[in-house]
């Protein structure tokens, strides 16, 4: 039987078996092919070889202090003006609260991102974070983009090194990968030309790395962008990690249109989805994690993704945080429990394994059947 009636599979499969690294070319082959089966072959084929079946999530909270942000992105449905009537600033009190109950639910981390709110001193910053620190010191703080450690440098008249230096003081562990969009110039500048540029965004990853900190990268899809953008990003994320090392995972970001000013456009389809999960999996060889961020994703299709390559759903998510809310794609509250996600993990034929925020295994947790099988095995 042949793998693929897609010649060109074939021989990007040729490659893959000899470890050859795919180029750009191959990306956009990957993309246009319309053998879903064979693509998701190849994706599994290279994450179980990584991971076997293990597939990993946590349990973390949202926390956006401040939805007042002057970047204006047109894909963006949260941001607020100072004077709207639903901008807010969250105090240091209400972030501790907020973090208090995240730990009382059993979230090991707490992932914050903001707005760009010129009205705060960089002494709110990091008194959010020592406070948060000093009341809850096994929190792991995954915090601030790429886009908000530019900001506080420029804003706040300080050298990039001695943003990360003082951030990580006041209890910074880790950084989360939002704000890289889609780095090809011409896109970019029409969806957020007020945000730092590609270069930039990959030369600031640099830096944490640099400064010890791992940090995740994302990559916006099904706007305006092409498929040469897609891939032209992963490559530029690829080129980077051979350089700094430090990325632990990548997680492909479904755009969701309600609300933003691009609303008129139709979100990615599931085949879009997954085929961005397999095309990651494979052109990112330097990358161990892609997550299917189940969120933007919706379940159903977050559990899918798991065969396309995937090995990691993000968090269970006690509450999701303003922003989450703004752009889930699953009706109501953003959450999941813990005997949901590993339910969802299991019922594809995956293994689920709790992890903290740098992917070591979480013992508390093992999957319902799981369970099961060991107390059938001990008796
Ligand atoms: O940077 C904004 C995106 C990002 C929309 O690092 C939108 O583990 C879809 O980066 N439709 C923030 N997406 C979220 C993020 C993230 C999420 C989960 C895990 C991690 C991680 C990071 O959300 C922004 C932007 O790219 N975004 N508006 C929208 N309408």
């Amino acid at each position: 039987m042949n793998f693929s009636h897609d010649s060109k599979l074939t021989s990007i499969a040729e490659k893959l078996d000899v470890g050859e690294r795919l180029s750009l070319n191959d990306g956009l082959a990957l993309y246009r092919t319309n053998d879903l089966a064979a693509l998701a072959k190849l994706a599994d084929t290279v994450r179980r070889e990584r991971h076997g079946a293990a597939t990993y999530f946590n349990v973390n909270r949202h926390f956006n202090p401040t939805n007042v942000c002057y970047v204006d992105c047109k894909f963006c449905n949260f941001f607020a003006k100072p004077r709207d009537a639903h901008a807010y600033t969250h105090s240091i009190v209400e972030g501790l609260a907020i973090a208090t109950k995240a730990v009382n639910e059993g979230a090991t981390e707490l992932h914050i991102v903001a707005g760009l709110n010129t009205k705060l001193p960089f002494s709110y910053w990091t008194d959010l974070l020592s406070t948060i620190k000093t009341h809850h010191a096994h929190l792991h703080l995954k915090a601030f983009t790429m886009v908000e450690l530019d900001h506080f440098a420029r804003f706040y008249k300080m050298t990039d090194e001695a943003v990360i230096e003082s951030l990580k003081a006041a209890g910074m562990d880790s950084c989360p990968g939002g704000g890289a969009e889609i780095f090809a110039e011409e896109t970019r500048d029409k969806l957020c030309t007020h945000k730092c540029d590609a270069a930039r965004w990959l030369n600031l990853a640099g830096k944490a790395h640099n400064a010890g900190l791992k940090t995740n990268a994302t990559m916006l899809y099904g706007h305006i962008e092409t498929i040469e953008d897609r891939v032209d990003h992963l490559i530029r994320l690829r080129e980077q990690q051979d350089e700094s090392g430090g990325f632990q995972c990548f997680i492909p970001l479904a755009f969701y249109p309600p609300g933003s000013q691009l609303e008129h456009l139709s979100p990615p389809s599931a085949i879009d989805s997954l085929k961005t999960i397999a095309v990651a999996r494979l052109m990112l060889d330097n990358f161990a994690h892609i997550k299917a961020y189940w969120v933007m994703l919706g379940k159903s299709i977050a559990q899918v993704a798991l065969h396309y390559g995937a090995n990691d759903l993000d968090g269970t998510i006690t509450e999701g945080g303003e922003l989450s809310e703004a752009y889930s794609v699953e009706a109501g509250e953003v959450k999941m429990n813990k005997s949901e996600i590993v339910t969802l993990i299991e019922d594809a034929g995956f293994e689920a394994v709790e992890r903290d925020t740098l992917y070591h295994p979480i013992k508390r947790n093992v999957g319902v059947r799981a369970t099961i099988e060991n107390l059938l095995a001990a008796v």
